[in-house]
């Protein structure tokens, strides 16, 4: 049986980003993801993700501000540009479940830079939207894309420039921790490590359930929707910025990125499916939902070009779960809930603080898992 410091298991962007951060560290690691690098079945492809400050939780203020610092290094050690400056609204429509007061309250306490704008005040600012009196929107200049499909590969170069083994279309059968680390059960045979990172997102309640460990999650497929404007120059970042859209049904949004196409989507589809029984078919009921969203509030929209699916594997109120398991110190978990990729290179941080020290710098006391 192979002996290793740490085996991570799923290489999505955030166990990419622990196996990245552990091989750079000098530690022996090696990492499985059950389909080919790259694939399109969880949650870490396709092309932009919003990085943003502007949560209305100052612990996730706070982890995004750290996670700043850490895409700022991952762009200095593999010497790619990741992420794009666009700046960003948050809009807040009265009577919504989001105030922007929350918003205000975050940013003031962290000290991150913001603006309160009126309907009136954005349509001076970008003619592109159609906001009705009583939406509350925040402005934030530091909000930024960054792309998915090139970080996950740059994450997976970096890993093993710095000498991780990577094992992909190699499934993880059983996870087993006993007295002196993790035995793991693989599709290429057994592996001793003395820690096991967890970032299986759908899947892990599969390697959970043999330990008597559940965490709960409600899995759905979600879709994004890339328009076609009939002027993609007024949507070009430098006149347009990402946008978040709070009302019951979240909808958020991109300028041109890559392509003269804005890219947007209804966040939390609650088209519900597992990862067995996911379709990778569009909804038409979503996609039409969608559209007429963008064509009352974006009116220069245009057409749907393409639509491109993508799964959520949820915890309660979407709080992360980042920690050892209960009862199992050896077995770190790490689940995103839906927003995490902003996080990436923090979070591949913090997964080996954990695994190396058992302790991090950043606060993630709210995040322990309850197993
Ligand atoms: O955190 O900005 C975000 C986000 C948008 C869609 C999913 N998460």
């Amino acid at each position: 049986t192979q002996s290793f410091d740490v085996a991570v298991v799923g290489l999505g962007a955030l166990g990419s980003a622990a196996a990245y951060q552990l091989a750079r560290r000098g530690v022996n690691v090696v990492a499985f993801e059950r389909f080919e690098l790259g694939h399109v079945r969880g949650a870490s492809h396709d092309t932009s993700r919003i990085l943003r400050t502007s949560y209305g939780e100052t612990r996730y203020v706070r982890l995004a501000q750290s996670a700043y610092r850490d895409w700022a290094d991952l762009e200095t050690v593999s010497g790619e540009k990741l992420v794009t400056t666009t700046g960003g609204l948050i809009f807040a429509p009265a009577g919504g479940p989001y105030s922007a007061s929350a918003f205000v309250s975050s940013l003031t306490e962290t000290g991150v830079p913001y603006e309160e704008l009126t309907p009136d005040e954005v349509h001076a600012r970008w003619p592109q939207f159609r906001i009705p009196a009583g939406v509350e929107t925040i402005w934030t200049g530091d909000s930024a894309i960054v792309h998915a499909a090139r970080t996950v590969a740059v994450l997976q170069l970096q890993a093993r420039v710095s000498g991780a083994e990577l094992r992909a279309n190699t499934p993880v059968t059983a996870v087993r921790p006993g007295p002196d680390g993790v035995l793991l059960e693989t599709a290429s045979g057994p592996v001793r490590a003395r820690k096991v990172v967890l970032a299986t997102d759908a899947w892990t309640n599969e390697l959970l359930a043999p330990l008597g460990a559940e965490i709960p999650l409600v899995t759905m497929q979600e879709q994004v929707t890339y328009f076609k404007p009939a002027d993609p120059a007024a949507y070009d970042p430098a006149r347009f910025p990402l946008w978040v859209w709070l009302d019951a049904h979240c909808y958020y949004g991109f300028p041109t990125y890559g392509e003269p196409t804005i890219k947007a989507a209804r966040d939390v589809s609650n088209n519900y499916m597992t990862p067995d029984e996911r379709s990778f078919e569009p909804s038409a009921a979503l996609l039409s939902e969608l559209t007429e969203f963008m064509h009352a509030t974006i009116p220069g929209s245009g057409s749907a070009l393409r639509t491109v699916t993508c799964q959520y594997a949820l915890t309660a109120d979407r709080e992360f779960v980042l920690g050892p398991l209960a009862g199992y110190p050896d077995v770190i978990v790490a689940l995103g809930a839906g927003h995490a990729f902003k996080f990436t290179p923090a979070i591949g941080r913090i997964l080996a603080d954990l695994a190396l020290d058992g302790a991090t710098t950043d606060d993630i006391s709210a995040f322990s898992p309850a197993g």
